[in-house]
């Protein structure tokens, strides 16, 4: 039962702390604690100490959070708040430092904030971290003191010590500081993974504005250090997303609070066909949308359709615009903060929001801004109108021309092309489609490949830049379509996934500049309209080698430059060793190329993932999109490997 605790010093009511009990069940059940012990677990171990450094943030104290990803494995996070507690529980004998670290479910209110974050999907706080550390070492600034504790797998270690007029340059100088190493006895894999950690920062950073992150990566070979500082929240997040898609108008915002629940909107419309919608709940990334989203689109069509109506710009009176039509270029993120207590997550996943009172309210207040909004600035209002008219536009047009496409029949049961050589197995899971540049590149790989399981198609020149095509122009494209018929899966809304022809869809093309440029092309069209088959792991690469290397009568490949230098170091000094660089896949001949590349006993695949579908978006937009100064830039900047192919 929760325990009355003696308050000791104004600021900090420590009789709010819970105790409950130590820390055994945590390591006993690590799973119940963290979600679970692989990769996942072990950011989650980081994050929640990160949390707690923004609960000090969001309760109004820390300023900065430092993030050092140590030498020896361990992880260190900084902030300037407060600092924990140290004062003496008197039933306990000990500090509130050391039954925060200890204690399980051991946790204050924070500052009085309904919504603090810590207490998120897992929510454990810094004890359970603590048990499943090899080693931890908290020190707190407070008081003008510095004061030190160090655990082992949750248990002190060493009393608290205290170091009286330490180096603390000045009386207002707080803070705490977290080390810990993951205990290789709980985590098989302890290594932290920079790009996961930075995407759980920049996501709390564009959430809580006014915070300042600094993630440090200090280990071996790595002197990565990313910042994070966003004036203005959500509204910054809606801008960085748009940064290379041309955004339309000033980026909007709404906000109120309604109910104990406060809803954030930033929105912009932009140049590009995609949508991109994000949502949140307290700080939780609600992946698979949820009632606020729901919201959140019913509000839009309204707001648009009303405010169309009575600018008297649809021409018949039952013209309107349907939701689908206001999310073409849309960028949005939708913030929600409610008590943490009543939140219900929904899905396999729990990536989304369930509680039903949201809906309205959302609907309502962005509904209401929106309004307001497109009144006080009919400027941006048109632009938008203008966007989502043209949308409906081509909502029409394309159902006219997929209704006539498919009247023709040219997608649906068509014939399949004459350039693929298909594979005799029916079998979708066993069965292989190889995308080849080139027709010189296909013929050897249609003589080369094992004909029981491996098909091939040979895609001529550059396809279509898929990213700013629509759906309409991209079925009567020829090489699209042959690959579109090919995989017998369909497009767009008449897609079915199980009609999919292979299980494995390998990209092969030249390693130079026009191969890569070809294999973005392909990644971009499943990307933007096949992206459950990325998802479903079904999309690789090939990986021809780069060079031969023959010394007398042998011969051996080589996939990378290190590789290659290891053949020639063990082979000795006085060896005669002729490379061959391979430019092409046309400098192969049919069995090399069955070889080194399509015999699954030798080949290397690499699978695509679209495990940082942001980062992609950014990239394909940056490479494929109207804008040229971004690609410039990135050209400019990778041109050191682009002069290596070359
Ligand atoms: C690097 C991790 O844990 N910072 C942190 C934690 C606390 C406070 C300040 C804090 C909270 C309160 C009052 C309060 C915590 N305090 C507690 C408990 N950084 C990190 N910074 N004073 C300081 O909530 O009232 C738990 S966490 F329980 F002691 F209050």
């Amino acid at each position: 039962m929760a325990k009355s605790l003696n308050k000791k010093t104004p600021e900090y009511s420590a009789q709010q702390i819970q105790v409950l009990e130590g820390l055994e069940p945590v390591r006993k059940r690590p799973g119940m604690y963290i979600g679970s012990t692989d990769t996942v677990g072990l950011h989650e171990s980081l994050r929640e100490i990160i949390d707690n450094a923004v609960d000090e943030a969001l309760a109004g104290f820390a300023k900065n959070v430092w993030i050092f990803l140590n030498n020896d494995g361990s992880a260190t996070v900084v902030d300037d708040g407060r600092g924990i507690p140290v004062d003496i529980m008197p039933q306990f004998k000990k500090s509130a430092l050391e039954i925060v670290m200890t204690k399980l479910h051991a946790g204050g209110k924070f500052g009085g904030s309904a919504y603090k974050i810590s207490g998120g999907l897992h929510g454990v706080g810094s004890s359970v971290v603590n048990a499943l550390s090899e080693w931890t070492w908290v020190e707190v600034k407070r008081n003008g003191k510095v004061y030190r504790q160090e655990y082992e797998r949750g248990i002190t270690k060493t009393p608290l010590e205290t170091i009286e007029n330490a180096a603390i340059d000045s009386p207002g100088k707080t803070g705490t500081t977290v080390s810990f190493l993951p205990d290789k006895l709980i985590f098989p894999d302890i290594i932290f993974d920079f790009d996961t950690v930075k995407k759980a920062i920049r996501e709390r950073a564009y959430l809580v504005p006014n915070l300042f992150f600094h993630l440090i990566d200090k280990r071996e070979g790595q002197t990565k250090e990313i910042n994070y500082y966003f004036e203005s929240g959500i509204i910054s997040l809606v801008e960085k997303l748009n940064e290379n898609k041309g955004p339309l108008h000033e980026a909007i915002l709404i906000k109120k609070i309604s109910k104990d629940v406060e809803v954030e909107v930033a929105l912009q419309y932009n140049n590009v066909y995609s949508e991109n919608v994000e949502s949140y709940v307290n700080v939780i990334n609600t992946i698979n949308g949820g009632t606020h989203l729901t919201g959140f689109r019913m509000a839009l069509t309204r707001a648009i359709n009303d405010y169309g109506k009575k600018i008297g710009s649809f021409k018949n009176d039952e013209d309107s615009v349907v939701g689908d039509d206001t999310r073409e270029g849309l960028t949005a993120v939708i913030f929600v903060k409610m008590p943490q207590d009543r939140i219900q997550f929904e899905g396999q996943t729990k990536g989304k929001l369930g509680n039903s009172e949201i809906q309205p309210i959302v609907q309502s207040i962005v509904k209401d801004g929106l309004t307001t909004h497109f009144e006080e600035n009919p400027q941006t209002a048109r632009k938008i109108l203008e966007k989502i008219y043209l949308a409906a536009r081509a909502r029409l047009a394309a159902k006219a021309a997929k209704e006539a496409i498919l009247r023709k029949g040219a997608l649906e049961g068509s014939s399949l092309p004459g350039k693929l050589a298909d594979c005799q197995e029916k079998d979708p899971s066993v069965s292989e489609l190889y995308l080849v540049e080139g027709d010189s590149a296909g013929g050897s790989a249609k003589q080369g490949r094992d004909r029981k399981f491996q098909a091939i198609l040979p895609l001529k020149g550059k396809i279509l830049n898929t990213e700013r095509a629509r759906l309409d122009r991209i079925i009567e494209h020829e090489e699209v379509k042959n690959l579109i018929i090919a995989l017998g899966a369909g497009i767009g809304e008449t897609v079915r996934f199980e009609k999919l022809r292979y299980h494995r869809i390998i990209i092969m093309t030249d390693a130079d500049v026009d191969g890569q440029h070809i294999e973005t092309l392909i990644l971009t069209f499943f990307y933007r309209h096949l992206p459950e088959i990325i998802r479903q792991g079904y999309l690789y690469i090939a990986q021809p080698p780069l060079y031969k290397l023959s010394f007398g009568k042998n011969s051996q490949y080589a996939y990378t430059d290190p590789e290659k230098d290891s053949i020639i170091q063990s082979l000795g000094s006085g060896a005669k060793v002729s490379i061959q660089r391979y430019k092409g896949l046309g400098e192969m001949n049919p069995d090399q190329l069955w070889e080194t590349t399509m015999n699954p006993k030798n080949r290397i695949l690499k699978q695509i993932h679209i495990d940082d579908a942001e980062e992609a978006d950014a990239v394909f937009t940056m490479l494929m999109g109207d804008e040229v100064p971004p690609r410039k830039h990135f050209i400019q900047s990778n041109a050191k490997q682009a002069i290596l192919d070359i």
